[in-house]
């Protein structure tokens, strides 16, 4: 392990929990230790020196976060104290900040393929080939010749959030790929169905609740995901001290685990089973008690029958809980005054991810929990679209059309990661010739990368949006950089949705942008531009059309706060510094608070916009205007669950982790980052390193139906017997990379194990997590 240069952050330091303050509490001060190149102004900072607020983009937390700027070098890094929502906390990644945003492998000009070699190019040269390659493809092949994979940051960034819609429909293909299908897709699913709205995702009220089930998700690592909490740690730390419950259901022994009441090592990918056990009991022991719900819910009745066979007895052996503890948690969470049951990854990424997903939330309305203060709510945030009187909706629709392979049902529109290669690769009318990657690295976030390796490679032309040359974008024929994130205005769309309390914040562009470097803004509007045949027309072009269209769409709507308005009226009157800050400040105008771009840069640390409140009928958009339970798609995969039952369980499965000073496969280039726990190494139980032979520091060979991998053998308690866990996102091996870094300590991809084939399929969502594999001793 290199030691991180400059030394500041010792490993061990770095890697203990940050101690944050108490959520609502004083504001607390950044616990983490200043990252190397990130340290505090020293008393001889220049008159140069001064500081900046930025919303941290490094994971959904959203921490308000103060830069100490020296020229146009960010030099230190704190929480923001005055911030509205995080009140200072901030984690090591945060806290890097400072050495991410300078790292000198970031790309700073466009690279472009000559000679079968990537050479830095100018954007005009970049985007000219842009153009030249892909209207004829388009209009040679028809739309579906041009893929399009969107990447996790995407949800990061303001570029990401506004313009990858515009994109896809300038291209109108089908192929649609993002790490949502290796992700949160049974949510939306689950929601989609139950709700009408994929974007309908409850989020557990964690500063209230009086019990939290909290399935397959690690929020000490994390940070929280599909729950945007600044400082969740002290928030559960919080929800324990005014004497409420925690109860963790997960293999592994984490450091959220630690802290629970209650700790359910559950056999991996049985999350499913279980929930269906907790909802059978309530059934049994007539502890169903939905309240207000009863008359917004249909089919209720149906589910108690559809669970009718997953009793605890029934599906104890397969979960590996006793049927006693199914039985007391069922009644904790009905004896409650208020729970939220919440599951994420490791309830996502698995066989039945979207029935388990569905399940969290019939747990929650059978206990009256759902849409109530203390349960799980629906967000209200700053660009939604305002509220409007419940009437039924179109309903949520699932398979529309199949991938051409193998035959594989869209959902939400995207197809499943995990039929790309063979989509790319599979010849014959409808092949993805092209493939425009924004903000992702599918080769190591997806199965079978070496197959992705060879699928890119094969492919006409390629293009990518991203900082780095890395093992995706390495196969790119123009890489188009964004700039280092200080020199970007921020604004969460995405996790406002999702935060467990309603609040808005803006931050503009901490350092001015770089000469040479673009937007990145820019660089996805010239990139739809670039593709619709209007090449070299302004980028403003892009945003004026998307607010024409939405400001005529808005005056023609009665629940419309401009109802009846002029159009060109409303758009003159918009104010920003760019189009995508005029887009933002029309969202925030149509939005539910009424708010303006101008009235929240005035309020530099955000607006709180209160608790979250119930919304339901309101945002229901299914069929029938109710919620409903029991959707025939969820029927309909419900043998499949009863099946599992009686399979007999692999002897050794493996799921993942994450590291707190990692972010999937790219923050490992980021020294203060890359040391410590943060180790690509495979954890086994003490029982099971006996059985298989392997020491502490042995190498193992861990082998499933994709491949095979090296890695470090870590014999830890902290994993169930029967269980091995390997991280997600190393393997930083491969030609043609730009990561110093990372490369000196590449780690081995763990999905090079699968070959794509297990999906969860209803939501097209890649089995990640609880996969059989054998591991042996490495060959020497
Ligand atoms: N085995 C296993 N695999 C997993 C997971 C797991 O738990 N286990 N987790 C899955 C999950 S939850 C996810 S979300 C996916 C993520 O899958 P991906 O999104 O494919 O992977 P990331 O590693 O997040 O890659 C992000 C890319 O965006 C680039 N980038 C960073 N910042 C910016 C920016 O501001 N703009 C642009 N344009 N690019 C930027 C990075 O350099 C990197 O290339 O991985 C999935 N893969
Ligand atoms: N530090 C750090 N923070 C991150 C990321 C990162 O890579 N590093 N990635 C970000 C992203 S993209 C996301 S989506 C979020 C994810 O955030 P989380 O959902 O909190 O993800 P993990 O920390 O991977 O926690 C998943 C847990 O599920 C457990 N698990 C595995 N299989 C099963 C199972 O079958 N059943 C149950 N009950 N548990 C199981 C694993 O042991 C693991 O502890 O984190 C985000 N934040
Ligand atoms: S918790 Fe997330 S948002 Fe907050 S400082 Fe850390 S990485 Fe940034
Ligand atoms: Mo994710």
């Amino acid at each position: 392990m290199p030691p991180p240069p400059g030394g500041p952050v010792s490993s061990t330091a770095a890697d203990a929990p940050t101690t944050p303050p108490a959520p609502g509490g004083a504001p607390g001060t950044a616990k983490a230790p200043p990252a190397a190149g990130a340290a505090a102004p020293s008393p001889e900072a220049g008159p140069d020196t001064r500081t900046a607020l930025r919303i941290c983009p490094l994971c959904e937390a959203t921490c308000g976060l103060t830069l100490t700027i020296e020229g146009t070098r960010v030099t230190g890094v704190r929480g923001d104290r005055d911030d509205v929502f995080s009140d200072g906390f901030i984690c090591p990644k945060g806290a890097s900040f400072g050495e991410l945003d300078a790292d000198p492998d970031r790309l700073r000009t466009p690279l472009v393929r000559r000679d079968g070699e990537l050479r830095e190019a100018s954007w005009e040269e970049a985007f000219d080939l842009i153009a030249a390659r892909v209207r004829p493809l388009l209009e040679e092949h028809g739309p579906h010749a041009v893929g399009l994979f969107l990447g996790n940051p995407n949800v990061h960034t303001m570029a990401g959030a506004l313009y990858p819609p515009v994109l896809l429909g300038a291209l109108r293909t089908r192929n649609l790929f993002t790490a949502s299908t290796l992700d949160q897709m049974p949510k939306h699913v689950s929601g989609g169905l139950l709700y009408g709205s994929a974007l309908a995702i409850p989020v557990p009220d964690l500063d209230r609740t009086d019990h939290l089930l909290l399935l397959g998700a690690n929020p000490l690592e994390s940070n929280g995901s599909l729950c945007t909490a600044p400082d969740f740690p002290g928030r559960l730390k919080a929800l324990r001290r005014r004497g409420g419950t925690l109860t963790v259901v997960d293999p592994r022994r984490t450091r959220t685990a630690r802290l629970a009441d209650r700790h359910v090592a559950i056999r991996p990918g049985t999350d499913a089973l279980l929930l269906a056990a907790l909802v059978n009991v309530l059934f049994a022991e007539g502890l169903t008690a939905p309240g207000r719900l009863a008359e917004l819910v249909e089919g209720i009745a149906d589910v108690e029958t559809a669970t009718a066979a997953f009793t605890p007895e029934a599906v104890g052996a397969a979960c590996d809980v006793a049927p006693d503890d199914i039985r007391a948690m069922a009644r904790e969470l009905a004896a409650a005054p208020t729970a939220a049951v919440y599951g994420r990854i490791g309830s996502c990424t698995v066989e039945h991810g979207t029935l388990a997903s569905w399940l969290v939330d019939v747990l929650n309305v059978l206990t009256g929990n759902l849409d109530r203060p203390g349960g799980a709510l629906f967000p209200l945030s700053a660009t939604d679209r305002a509220p409007r009187p419940a009437a039924p909706g179109k309903g949520f629709a699932l398979g529309r059309w199949a991938s051409r392979v193998s035959a594989r049902p869209e959902a939400k529109g995207e197809l499943p990661v995990a039929v790309l290669a063979e989509e790319m690769e599979t010849p014959g009318e409808g092949r993805i010739r092209a493939l425009i990657c924004v903000a992702g690295n599918p080769v190591l976030s997806a199965p079978d990368g070496d197959r992705l390796d060879r699928a890119l490679a094969g492919l006409d032309f390629m293009v990518s949006v991203d900082p780095y040359l890395n093992e995706t974008s390495r196969h790119a024929d123009v890489v188009l950089p964004p700039p280092p994130p200080a020199q970007s205005a921020h604004f969460d769309f995405a996790f406002n949705a999702l935060a467990v309390r309603n609040q808005v914040r803006f931050t503009p562009a901490a350092v001015p942008l770089e000469e040479g470097l673009r937007d990145e803004c820019e660089i996805l509007a010239r990139l739809v531009l670039a593709v619709s045949g209007m090449h070299g027309a302004d980028p403003s072009a892009v945003d004026d059309m998307v607010i024409g269209q939405t400001l005529e769409k808005a005056v023609a709507d009665p629940h419309s706060t401009v109802h009846g308005g002029d159009p060109a009226k409303i758009a003159a009157d918009l104010t920003g510094d760019s189009g995508a800050e005029r887009r933002l400040d029309m969202m925030l105008r149509l939005g539910p608070y009424g708010l303006t771009l101008a009235g929240l840069k005035a309020q530099p640390h955000g607006i709180d916009l209160g608790p979250l409140r119930p919304r339901l009928p309101e945002i229901l958009r299914t069929r029938s205007g109710r919620v409903e339970l029991l959707p025939g798609p969820v029927a309909a995969d419900l043998p499949r669950l009863r099946e599992a039952l009686g399979a007999r369980p692999a002897s050794l499965v493996l799921v993942g982790r994450r590291h707190l000073r990692s972010n999937n496969s790219w923050l490992h280039n980021v020294p203060a980052l890359n040391g410590g726990s943060n180790r690509c190494t495979l954890h086994v139980h003490p029982d099971d390193a006996d059985r298989l032979g392997l020491g502490d520091g042995d190498t193992a060979r861990v082998t499933a139906e994709g491949g095979s991998v090296d890695a470090p053998v870590e014999i830890t308690e902290d994993v169930r017997r029967g269980v091995v866990s390997l991280p997600h996102g190393w393997g930083h091996d491969r030609s043609g990379v730009r990561l110093s870094t990372a490369a000196a300590r590449p780690g081995v991809n763990v999905n090079q194990l699968l070959d794509g084939s297990r999906t969860d399929p209803l939501s097209g969502t890649a089995v990640l997590n609880g996969f059989p594999v054998e591991v042996t001793p490495a060959p020497r």
